[in-house]
């Protein structure tokens, strides 16, 4: 059975770091609700759901996925670009313990999460504001001896490499090539975002379903065509705070 790990939305989440959207009032009780359906959801999806409490004084602490990048031999405890956002991986780190070794990124790398893609033994990360070359070259040597290659790939325009692309089958991404050159993902099936919604790349696959945002029902009707399986969340409120749906868990085989 998947471990999901998931942390409650924070109380503080008004004060989230933002890049690319302007700031809009956040409802956090709606916010809380809407991740407690994302928890149901991935347990119906068969997972089991690990979720640590609020962090009152950690207004991102809800996007759980930039604080680590699991593989199935290790745990790296990443180091988030955003100063604000790194005292929140000790609390990560003491749960990913019982699953796995425990790795860390060190400074002057910085690493988040959302910018890691893993496709099979191949790690692609995405050269942002949040991960630099440093942070890259230590994720390659800690993980290069347990046979994965890492491959760094830029992206402009959004904030993370999985706000641009996102695996949505074994062997297919699901790209908005206006982020990020599709061309690293030669020998992938693509599909691309509908133009109208160019934040519809970040879908969440757990085992063969893809748990994605009922915002974007053009780009969810072309996975319908391409044979993708999907169950919506509503994750609105979210999304305000530059979160989607893969960012608000840790999944790792159990
Ligand atoms: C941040 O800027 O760090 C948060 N407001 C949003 C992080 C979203 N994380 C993700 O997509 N992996």
């Amino acid at each position: 059975m998947p471990i999901a790990i998931t942390r409650k939305v924070s109380p503080a989440i008004a004060r989230c770091e933002l890049t690319h959207l302007a700031r809009s009032p956040i409802d956090v009780g709606l916010a809380g609700s809407q991740h407690e359906a994302y928890e149901r959801t991935l347990s119906k999806l068969g997972c089991w759901v690990v979720s640590l409490p609020a962090a009152p004084d950690l207004p991102d602490s809800v996007f759980v996925e930039d604080t680590a990048v699991v593989v199935d031999e290790v745990a790296v405890i990443t180091r988030p670009g955003s100063r604000s956002r790194r005292p929140e991986t000790a609390s990560v780190a003491a749960v990913l313990a019982k699953y796995r070794p425990i790795v860390a990124i060190e400074a002057p790398g910085t690493i988040d999460g959302g910018d890691v893609l893993r496709l099979g033994r191949r790690l692609f990360v995405g050269l942002t504001e949040r991960t630099n070359r440093e942070g890259i070259n230590q994720l390659r040597a800690l993980l290069s001896p347990h046979g994965y290659v890492v491959e760094p790939v830029p992206v402009s325009g959004c904030l993370h490499l999985k706000s641009a692309v996102t695996q949505v089958a074994p062997d297919t991404v699901l790209v908005n090539a206006a982020w990020v050159d599709a061309a690293a993902f030669a020998g992938f099936t693509r599909i691309d975002v509908d133009p109208g919604e160019p934040y519809a790349a970040n879908a969440l696959m757990v085992g063969d379903m893809v748990l994605y945002p009922e915002a974007f029902p053009f780009t969810a009707a072309q996975l319908d065509r391409a044979g993708v399986r999907i169950v919506t969340v509503d994750v609105s409120e979210l999304a305000k705070a530059e979160g989607a749906v893969t960012c608000c868990s840790i999944l790792l085989t159990g």
